[in-house]
This record gives C-alpha cells, structure tokens and sequence, in this order.
C-alpha cells in the first residue's frame, strides 16, 4: 500500500501520462474517451526508475483516494475524467444546473471580464455545480475568486455544456455577459464590481 505522499506523487504522475503527455511515456490514449488498459499504463509507469514496483493495487488505490476523482477505471481500461490538454475527449452534451462556478484568480479577471473564460492551456473550460471544486481549482494561483456561471444565458450564446462526472462539467468557452463574481458574504455582484 502506498503512503499518502507517494499516493500524491502516483497521482501526478498519471494525470501526466492520462492528461498531458501519453507519447512522451509510449502510451496511446482512446481518440474518443482518451482511456487505455490499465495493464498499458502500469508498465509505463514501471519504466520510473521510482515506479519501478508499482502495482495494479497500487494504481486502484489512487484511482479510488483522488479527492476530486480524477481517474476513472471500467471494463479494464482506465482515464483521466477531465483537465486534458492532450487529445480533446469526447463527451455527451448535457443539462446543466442554472448555475455553476469557476474558480480563478484576481490577476485573470480583468482578461475574462473582456474575452470570458477560454480553455488556455486545457481542451475544456472547467466548471462545477458546487464552490468547493471551484475553491479548491481557483486557490491554486494567486487570489481566489470564484464566478458563477448563468448556463441558461450561455446556451442561449450558443454554449454546450458537457459532464466529466463528480460535479464537473466542461464546455468549450463561456462569454463574458454569462459570469459574474460570486462572493459568499454578500452573495454575488456585478463582474464589472
Ligand atoms: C484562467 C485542476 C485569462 C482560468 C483544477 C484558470 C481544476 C483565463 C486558468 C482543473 C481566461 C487556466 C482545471 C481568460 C480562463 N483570460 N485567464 N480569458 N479564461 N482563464 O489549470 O480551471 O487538481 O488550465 O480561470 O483544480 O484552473 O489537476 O484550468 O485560472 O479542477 O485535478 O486560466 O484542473 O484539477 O488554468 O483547472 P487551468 P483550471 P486537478
């Protein structure tokens, strides 16, 4: 069983491999839903001199421990559940709720305020139905804020929002007139606040 460091550190790993860089670890990803056979991974990941005694255990107990349920393992292939930047996965257009969250920083806002949210360096925009997820994504760099997303304002844009599972969902880009700053002590205010 690993430590919760090295479980950390295993997890980092295969959202590297799963996300950013299968090639650069010879592993090929599903076009569609960017999966492998777990068996292909755990002999990638053996090829770390630091792996290099990882188990199929080992790999479930991240799976099944990631806070934000990054991975998915069915029918003995596993994937990244979002954050890709690699292959743009394929996922079924959903219903979302009214309203979702994004977490980001102080120093983005002026650019979204202008341009709305974009999937820079990802495939997605990442948004979820609660504040915790956008808490935990938005507090990674610099000041957090979060926005709140109108999904029926942004459909009407023509956005389609896609579900990644556990909360998350996905969409192509958010305009600017669909976001506004979501603050916990008094609610929420204008974007332009
Ligand atoms: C910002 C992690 C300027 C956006 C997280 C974010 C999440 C803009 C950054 C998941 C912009 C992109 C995804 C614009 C968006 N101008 N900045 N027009 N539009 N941005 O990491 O959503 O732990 O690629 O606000 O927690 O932060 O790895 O996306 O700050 O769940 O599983 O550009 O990845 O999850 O950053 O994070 P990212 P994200 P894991």
């Amino acid at each position: 069983m690993l430590n919760q460091a090295m479980e950390k550190s295993l997890s980092k790993f295969m959202t590297k491999v799963l996300r950013h860089a299968p090639e650069a670890f010879g592993v090929v990803l599903d076009s569609e839903d960017g999966s492998c056979p777990v068996d292909t991974i755990l002999k990638a990941i053996r090829k770390q001199p630091k792996w290099s005694r990882v188990t199929e255990e080992d790999i479930e107990q991240v799976v099944r421990n990631s806070d934000k349920q990054r991975f998915a393992i069915e029918n003995g292939r596993i994937r990244a559940r979002y954050g890709h930047s690699h292959d743009k996965i394929s996922y079924s257009p959903g219903e979302p709720p009214n309203v979702l969250y994004h977490g980001t920083n102080k120093m983005a806002l002026t650019s979204i305020i202008e341009e709305g949210l974009r999937p820079m360096g990802r495939q997605y925009v990442h948004l979820s139905e609660g504040t915790h997820f956008a808490t935990l994504a938005g507090s990674r760099r610099g000041e957090l804020v979060i926005l709140k997303v109108d999904t029926g304002s942004a459909k009407q844009s023509g956005v389609t929002f896609y579900y990644a599972g556990n909360e998350v969902w996905l969409a192509d880009r958010v305009p600017p007139e669909s976001c506004s700053v979501w603050d916990a002590e008094v609610e929420e205010g204008a974007i332009q606040s």
